[in-house]
């Protein structure tokens, strides 16, 4: 269950985070499907507890399942049901994020986005129903070195249930295939690492088979790609749940966002990939900052780079998507200031607000929308248009500026050096004029950026300055002038 079932062409995930089904759907009709994008990443759909707090409602309530009614902030099961469909007939592909672990936390009034309650001092969750022993008896996680504490303990004290149920099972299995059947095409599974490896097997070998009736070919699998953070040094590896899917690659992020956040030149770039002891491209995805690390929950610290530095989070990105290793996640983030805060909502309510679009493609209304930016999504075309091809002709100045060709596709350099980059560099493209697409896009038929003159001899004169808004300069036979 490692293949994504992407349209052909598409190779990209963004994860819209927070978002509404019924602005998702149009956002795959009007951009993802334009752009390139082959899937979304969409926010649990499990109805989950209301929290209130300090006059907000956080954005982690939805981490707190209270039953498997599809109604939540971001709209009900016939919107959900209608984004899919809409997402598939242009190509676009949905993967839910599905929270297996656990139900909500200690919540002496809980009451859900749908309006069903539960009675969480007992583990009682009637819309379900789960009840207090499909739950592992209390006990807190504190120590990640134990594997079954981590496993079969409470993480920050939500209700842990028991997967070896056949019972629990059964729910779970109902929760998927009815997502399944919608015609969506994989799960990101929350909270993998606390579950045990056996249990996801047994649970995800009883999914359905993808929808034919929306374009699946026959037996095929919904993608699995699991939560499980491991930099090294815990109880549990990654590795033990190759076996039900790929793994999120928190090593991969880390080390993105600490080399061009300027913690080591750019240059050492030229082994990136397993050389970095991250996982196999076939076994992973990979991105550069997620939900929780780019605002200090989860995994990497100081070191994520977030659209809040977005200089070196766009060269982040842009070599991401340019670099054949893995498949590769784009984050589309609402602004905040504060680790708690949540999505752009009405105060009384907390109902969500939907983003808004300006003249440049770009977002408002508190949605940053890093998926919208030009550097981004012209990045993810490119990295459509070089697909399978290898990479080749590795260039550096054994310091911070450092350029590759993707077959005879495309052509990419950075510049992370506080002075200009000035190089002739071999771009392996046939003799032509082509347009940067990071500093601007084509428009009937002329470069709104800079224009690259390629040489018979595939040889192009390469200028990033460091005054420049951004350090990367991309060309593919796709963008020629
Ligand atoms: C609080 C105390 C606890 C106490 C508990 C008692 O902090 O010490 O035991 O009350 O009831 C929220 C609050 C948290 C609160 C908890 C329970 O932030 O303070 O505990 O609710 O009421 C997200 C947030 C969490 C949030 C959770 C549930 O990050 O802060 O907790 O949602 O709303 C590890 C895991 C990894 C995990 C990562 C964050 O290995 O799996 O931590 N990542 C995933 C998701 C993440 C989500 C969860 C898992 C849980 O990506 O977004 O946590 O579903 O590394
Ligand atoms: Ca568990």
């Amino acid at each position: 269950q490692r293949e994504p079932h992407m349209a052909p062409g598409r190779n990209a995930i963004v994860h819209l985070f927070e978002w509404k089904w019924n602005d998702i759907a149009a956002e795959c009709e009007n951009f993802l499907g334009p752009k390139g994008y082959g899937a979304v990443q969409v926010s649990p759909v499990t109805e989950n507890v209301v929290v209130w707090q300090d006059g907000q409602r956080p954005w982690w309530e939805r981490y707190q399942p209270i039953s498997y009614g599809l109604h939540t902030r971001s709209g009900t099961e016939d919107e959900l049901r209608r984004m899919v469909r809409r997402c598939n007939n242009v190509g676009v592909r949905t993967y839910v994020d599905i929270v297996l672990n656990h139900m909500t936390g200690e919540n002496p009034n809980a009451v859900g986005t749908g309006g069903s309650t539960a009675q969480t001092s007992t583990k009682d969750y009637p819309a379900v129903p789960f009840h207090e022993n499909n739950f592992h008896p209390t006990c807190a996680i504190n120590n990640y070195n134990n594997r079954d504490e981590v496993r079969n303990c409470e993480l920050v004290g939500l209700k842990d249930l028991d997967q070896s149920q056949s019972y629990v099972r059964d729910r779970q299995v109902e929760l998927i295939n009815k997502l399944v059947d919608m015609g969506v095409a994989g799960f990101r599974v929350d909270g993998a690492k606390h579950m045990w490896p056996e249990d996801l097997k047994a649970i995800f070998e009883r999914s359905n088979n993808l929808s034919q009736e929306h374009g699946f070919a026959p037996n095929t699998r919904p993608f699995i790609y699991q939560e499980v953070i491991d930099l090294g040094g815990e109880a549990i590896s990654y590795k033990e749940y190759l076996g039900v899917g790929r793994v999120l690659d928190f090593r991969y992020s880390a080390e993105i966002g600490r080399v061009f956040g300027g913690g080591d030149l750019l240059r050492w770039l030229v082994n990136w990939g397993p050389g970095w002891n991250f996982a196999d491209g076939d076994e992973s995805v990979v991105f550069v900052d997620n939900h929780d690390n780019q605002r200090g929950h989860g995994a990497g610290g100081s070191s994520i780079l977030t659209h809040k530095r977005s200089r070196e989070y766009k060269m982040a990105a842009a070599f991401m998507l340019a670099h054949p290793h893995s498949l590769k996640r784009v984050m589309s983030s609402f602004a905040f200031e504060y680790s708690d805060q949540g999505p752009p909502a009405a105060a009384q309510t907390g109902d969500l607000v939907s983003p808004t679009v300006n003249t440049d493609d770009s977002c408002g209304s508190g949605w940053v929308c890093e998926h919208r930016w030009r550097q981004i999504y012209n990045m993810v075309g490119f990295g459509n248009v070089v697909a399978l091809t290898p990479l080749t002709n590795w260039w550096d100045n054994q310091s911070n500026q450092i350029a590759f060709c993707r077959g005879d596709k495309g052509f990419v350099a950075f510049n992370n050096d506080g002075f200009d980059m000035d190089q002739v560099l071999q771009t392996c493209l046939p003799a032509g004029t082509y347009c940067d697409v990071i500093s601007g896009n084509m428009k009937g038929g002329r470069c709104l950026g800079k224009s690259v003159e390629v040489q018979a001899d595939g040889k192009a004169r390469i200028v990033i300055r460091k005054s420049e808004e951004d350090g990367v300069l991309a060309i593919h036979v796709n963008a020629r002038v």
